[in-house]
C-alpha cells in the first residue's frame, strides 16, 4: 500500500525548510500538519512517543523524527533525482550541530 506522506511542522521553523525543499525538488506530494511552535505539544507527544522537535514525518505507522532520518528515508523512498549524497551527511551534521548554533 502506498501510504501519503504527512509532514508535521510550522512555516517559521528552518529544519522543516530543508525538508520542504527536499519535497519539492524531488517532486514528492505531501501533506502538513501544523504543530505548535513551542510547548505543550500533545498530539505531536502522543504521536512520537515523547520526542518534542519539529519536523516530523509520518508515513502510514511509521514515524521519522529528525531531519537527518527524515532525508535518508525520503532518498530510500524517492532515489531519482539524487539530492543527498554520501559526503553531505557530513557537512549536514556539521551544519545543524555547530554552524546553526553560532548564527
Ligand atoms: N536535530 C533535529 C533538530 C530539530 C529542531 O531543533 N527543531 C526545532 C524547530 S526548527 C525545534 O523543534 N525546537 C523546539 C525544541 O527544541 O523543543 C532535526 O534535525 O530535526
Amino acid at each position: 500500500m502506498n501510504s501519503s506522506i504527512i509532514f508535521h511542522h510550522y512555516p517559521a521553523s528552518p529544519f522543516s525548510e530543508k525538508v520542504r525543499v527536499l519535497f519539492g525538488i524531488k517532486r514528492i506530494p505531501w501533506v502538513a500538519v501544523i504543530e505548535p511552535t513551542i510547548m505543550p505539544k500533545p498530539e505531536l507527544i502522543t504521536l512520537t512517543g515523547g520526542y518534542r522537535r519539529i519536523p516530523v514525518m509520518q508515513i502510514g505507522a511509521d514515524i521519522y523524527c529528525d531531519t537527518a532520518v527524515i532525508m535518508a528515508e525520503l532518498e530510500r523512498r524517492f532515489p531519482d533525482p539524487r539530492v543527498v549524497h554520501d559526503a553531505d551527511w557530513m557537512v549536514n551534521s556539521w551544519a545543524d550541530r555547530v554552524l546553526f548554533q553560532i548564527v
